[in-house]
This record gives C-alpha cells, sequence and structure tokens, in this order.
C-alpha cells in the first residue's frame, strides 16, 4: 500500500478561520486522513498556517504588534481551534519556519541553475496615501474578462482569472481607498512558466477524468490562455529575503513559499524526531507516495500550474500532486463569508454553539464538491435533528434501553438466525461496499448519503423486527436480534469514525469496546459477530441534543442569517 501525503491548503494566519475555510480544505483533509489511517495505510498529513505577505503586516500594524508576534499569536489560535474540531494533523506547522526558509532556497537556486528565473524592471503599484507599495490584492478595481468590479490585483474572484493589479481598470488602494495611485518601476525576478508549459500541459492532460472536474479543468483554462511569466517577489518586508545581490529591500513572494510551505512543514515535523522521521521520504523521489492535496477552488491555478512548474523546474525529483481536491465555495445564506466584515460563522463561534461533531457531519454531508452550496441555520438543525438524532442517536437509545430492560447491562447470547439477519448482513455488504468506494474516490456527499443509509438500515431492522414483542414469546430470537443492533453500533461506530471521531469514540465506550479506529473488512456476518455475548456495556447520556425551534430561530437573528 502507498504511503499516504495529505495536506490541506494553507490558512492565511491573519484573522480567524470560518466554516467555509473548514470546509472548503482542512476538514475534508482530515475525514481523508482519518479514512486511510482506518485502512492501515501510512498516513502524513501537514498543514500550517501561511503567514508572509502584506496581510500579516497590514493586520499586524492594525493590533500596533510587530509582525513576528502578530503570526505566532495567530497561528495559536488557529491551533486551539483546528484542536477544537479534532483535526487530526500529523503536523501543523508555519510557512515563515526556518525549515521552509531552508526547502525555499533551495527550489530557488535549483531553478536559477536551470536558467529559469529571470530578473525584470516592472511597475508596481504605489500609493503615496498609504506610503507603501501596494502587493497585488491591495489593489481593486474592475475585471477587465468580467466586468465584476471589486477585483483584485491578483486574481479575480468572480471569474478564477489570475490578473496583474495593472489590468485592473479603475484601481484603488484597498488600505485607504485612495485612487491617488503611482505606478513605479522596480526590479523583481520572475520565473519562466512558459519554458514548462509544454510538460504542465501533457501532465495535466493526464489527470483529465482522474482529478475532480473543477480542478481539470480551471489548470485547462489556465493552459488555454498562455502561461505567462510569473512575478516571484516583492517589495515588501516581511518575508524570506531574496538572496540574490541587488534585492536587498525584497522578499519572496508569498504564493511562492506558501506551497512550498508543505514540504518546509513536513521538515519541521521531521526534525523533531530527526532518528525516525525523514521529509525526503515523503518529498524526495519518493515513488511510493500518494500526494493528496484539498482546496478552495481559487487555489487551483496555483496548486495545478505555478507550484507543479517550480518543483519541475529543479529538477530533483519532488512528489507530485497525485490527486487534487479542489472544493467550491460554501456561502452563508446566500451570501459570501466573509473574513473582513466577520460575516458567518467562526470557528470559536461554531464551537461554543454546538458540539464539532454536529458541524463536522452537516458540513461533509453537504460538502460543497460539484456546486457552491449554502449554510443556512435550518438546513443545519434538520440535518442535526433527523440524521443525528432520529435515526443514529434513538437507533442506540433504543437498543440499549430495550437490552437493559430485558436482559440486564449486558450483551445477550445470540440465538437463532433468520433471512431477516441474512438480508441485513446482504445489504450492508452492499452499502459498506458502495461507502468505501466513494471515501476512496474522495466523493465525501455520496459517502456521507451511503453512510446515512447504512445507519438507516440498522433502524429499519430493529423497527421491522420487533424486538419488544419477540422478547414475549421467543427469548433466544429476541437475543439475537439485540446482539445483532448491539454489534451494529460498533459498524456504526467505525464507519462514522472519520467524520464523527468524538461521537464513534462514545459509541464503542458504550459498548465496552476501545476506542480504536480499525476499518471494518470482514463481511457483516462475520463482522456483526464481533461483541460477544456477556459483555457488559454502560447505558450512556443520548450522543445528541434536538435543535428545537426556538433555538434555530435565535440563531439566526444572532449571526444575521436573516439580513444576508
Ligand atoms: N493561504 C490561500 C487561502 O488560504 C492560501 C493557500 C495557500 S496553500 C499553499 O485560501
Ligand atoms: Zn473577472
Amino acid at each position: 500500500m502507498k504511503k499516504q501525503l495529505i495536506t490541506s491548503a494553507l490558512p492565511y494566519v491573519n484573522g480567524l478561520p470560518h466554516l467555509g475555510h473548514l470546509v472548503g480544505c482542512l476538514l475534508p483533509a482530515d475525514v481523508y486522513a482519518r479514512y486511510q489511517r482506518q485502512r492501515g495505510a501510512e498516513v502524513l498529513f501537514v498543514c500550517g498556517t501561511d503567514e508572509h505577505g502584506t496581510p500579516s503586516e497590514v493586520g499586524a500594524a492594525k493590533e500596533g504588534m510587530d509582525v513576528e508576534a502578530y503570526c505566532k499569536k495567530y497561528h495559536d489560535l488557529h491551533v486551539a481551534m483546528y484542536a477544537g474540531f479534532n483535526l487530526s494533523f500529523d503536523y501543523f506547522g508555519r510557512t515563515s519556519s526556518d525549515q521552509n526558509k531552508e526547502i525555499t532556497y533551495r527550489i530557488f537556486h535549483g531553478l536559477e541553475a536551470n536558467g529559469l528565473i529571470e530578473e525584470k524592471v516592472t511597475q508596481q503599484v504605489y500609493s503615496p496615501d498609504d506610503n507603501r507599495y501596494l502587493p497585488d490584492s491591495y489593489v481593486m478595481g474592475t475585471c477587465p474578462h468580467c466586468g465584476y468590479d471589486k477585483a483584485k490585483g491578483d486574481q479575480c474572484e468572480n471569474c478564477t482569472k489570475v490578473l496583474d493589479p495593472t489590468d485592473l481598470i479603475n484601481p484603488r488602494s484597498v488600505l485607504s481607498g485612495s485612487s491617488n495611485i503611482e505606478i513605479r518601476e522596480t526590479k523583481h525576478l520572475f520565473l519562466n512558466l512558459p519554458k514548462l508549459e509544454k510538460e504542465l500541459e501533457q501532465w495535466i492532460e493526464t489527470k483529465k477524468g482522474v482529478w475532480p472536474d473543477i480542478a481539470y479543468s480551471i489548470a485547462k483554462k489556465w493552459l488555454k490562455e498562455g502561461l505567462r511569466e510569473r512575478g516571484i517577489t516583492r517589495d515588501l518586508k516581511w518575508g524570506f529575503a531574496v538572496p540574490r545581490a541587488g534585492f536587498e529591500n525584497k522578499v519572496f513572494y508569498v504564493w511562492f513559499d506558501a506551497p512550498i510551505g508543505y514540504i518546509g512543514i513536513t521538515k519541521q515535523w521531521a526534525d523533531e524526531r530527526p532518528d525516525e522521521r525523514r521529509w525526503e521520504d515523503w518529498w524526495m523521489n519518493a515513488d511510493a507516495v500518494r500526494h493528496t492535496e484539498f482546496m478552495g477552488k481559487d487555489n487551483i491555478p496555483y496548486h495545478t500550474i505555478t507550484f507543479p512548474a517550480t518543483l519541475r523546474g529543479t529538477r530533483e525529483g519532488w512528489t507530485e500532486v497525485s490527486f487534487l481536491k479542489g472544493m467550491n465555495y460554501l456561502n452563508f445564506a446566500g451570501g459570501k463569508f466573509s473574513k473582513s466584515a466577520h460575516r458567518g460563522i467562526f470557528l470559536d463561534d461554531a464551537l461554543a454553539e454546538f458540539p464539532a461533531d454536529y458541524w463536522r457531519y452537516w458540513l461533509m454531508a453537504n460538502a460543497p464538491e460539484s456546486n457552491d452550496t449554502n449554510f443556512t441555520f435550518d438546513s443545519f438543525a434538520m440535518i442535526v435533528n433527523k440524521d443525528l438524532n432520529d435515526v443514529l442517536g434513538n437507533f442506540i437509545n433504543r437498543v440499549i434501553k430495550m437490552t437493559v430492560a430485558n436482559f440486564g447491562a449486558e450483551v445477550p447470547p445470540t440465538g437463532p438466525m433468520t433471512d431477516a439477519e441474512r438480508e441485513l448482513y446482504q445489504s450492508l455488504d452492499t452499502l459498506i461496499a458502495d461507502y468505501t468506494k466513494y471515501m476512496d474516490g474522495l466523493e465525501f456527499r455520496k459517502a456521507m448519503s451511503v453512510l446515512r443509509e447504512i445507519w438507516v438500515s440498522g433502524n429499519n431492522y430493529i423497527a421491522r423486527m420487533e424486538p419488544w414483542k419477540v422478547v414475549k414469546t421467543d427469548r433466544a430470537y429476541a437475543g439475537t436480534i439485540l446482539r445483532t443492533a448491539l454489534n451494529l453500533i460498533r459498524l456504526f461506530a467505525q464507519l462514522s469514525a472519520p467524520v464523527m471521531p468524538e461521537t464513534a469514540a462514545r459509541m464503542l465506550a458504550i459498548i465496552g469496546e476501545p476506542a480504536t479506529f480499525v476499518w471494518p473488512t470482514e463481511k457483516a456476518a462475520v463482522y456483526l459477530d464481533g461483541v460477544p455475548a456477556g459483555r457488559s456495556f454502560t447505558a450512556a447520556e443520548p450522543l445528541f441534543q434536538k435543535i428545537p425551534a426556538e433555538r434555530i430561530e435565535a440563531l439566526k437573528v444572532q449571526y444575521k442569517e436573516t439580513e444576508a
């Protein structure tokens, strides 16, 4: 089995993440990493904060902090929130680390040696009112391609075209709003993408029908427009200094060292235990590694063109992306989540309202895979109340209560079997095969809907067999039904663990199983014999709490959903 290298796009350190960030890359990556670990794969799941660039400088200035201290403060806040959501990173690092600097320089020198780095005098936007050069994303104006009037100078988020600030019509400063903007000449370094265009094109072609459509088609669109040389340095103070004479006041562009951060962070991980870990095993001539990347759709061009070109250009044999899971956007009641406008639901608030697993399940069941999707509290409450409470939670409560009432707090012995059990086994075998197939294919919505069907099949079995009646006439067969049902709790826990790890651990605890997650690979007939008769179990608190109608209305008001 291949080694599974799993990376989530690295969230910008400035400000705090919201549900859109969570579902856009972090959470699906976590679900996939947990799934792969359960399957027994060797997994390395890395992520970290993306710390360079103007947003950090501006954010620090706003808080009157020095940039380094500001980044550390927010890095720690990200760490705490992701821990609250049980994101199971093997390492959560930082793009500003020494390790990342080392790898960034190594890659830069490799590109230099291969003649892929060029110096050019460029025109940069200077804002006298802000007393600084404005980076691309701090210039706003009208997109020349689609006419969107809030396009930023690096990319139009409406049509996803990558832009230069000088392309914008009616440019203005995002910081001060001033349209008093000068264009100054300044020298920068460029990566010669055109030289790599042919091979990138051939490589992307091999991903047709392999990667999700959105990833392939965005890469294709970029290639079709023709690749231009891309600037990899900026007139900023905060960032990795450019190791070349004449570039003393410049740093590498944030998008140059950010994806290299996947490697730098792996090195941070390895450096903590150098005797047992090697970053090269994952990144350098590592044929047995399958690298799966997760990201929002706006990040796709950087991960399909510029970063692969950066790695290839060194001719060093860096690990490339094997599968790119690109996600659409999660909207909030029809509009955008916004970090700057604090619109939507942020992770600290989310955790204060409901347990992590409620969010995790809703987000994965509604993952914006083939389209943008909409978060509403109505939908959230409906899913929590129906899928989690009525289907999964009730099943467990009923089974435990009925068993305790009729057999005491012990798993009853299996009596005779009937066709009902054989049918259940058969349908579970099919459902689990489907579920596994969708998890392997990273089709999360489909996977979650099969998971729900699996829970439903347990409910249906109990409803149809009516053990509360059977026990009066055929105690031995009632034992069969309830032991089967108790075994289903174990099965459901294992299958639910990638998406709801806390709930899964509680389910296992109820039936006296350790919180060890292993993917069920035996046939249902065998697997459902796993919890032995006579084992005592503990009746627990209900797993989920329904969200009452008044609470839903109050949440809508509190989070301004109705104004959206
Ligand atoms: N920080 C953009 C984002 O958070 C950027 C991703 C970097 S991935 C290497 O959407
Ligand atoms: Zn546009």
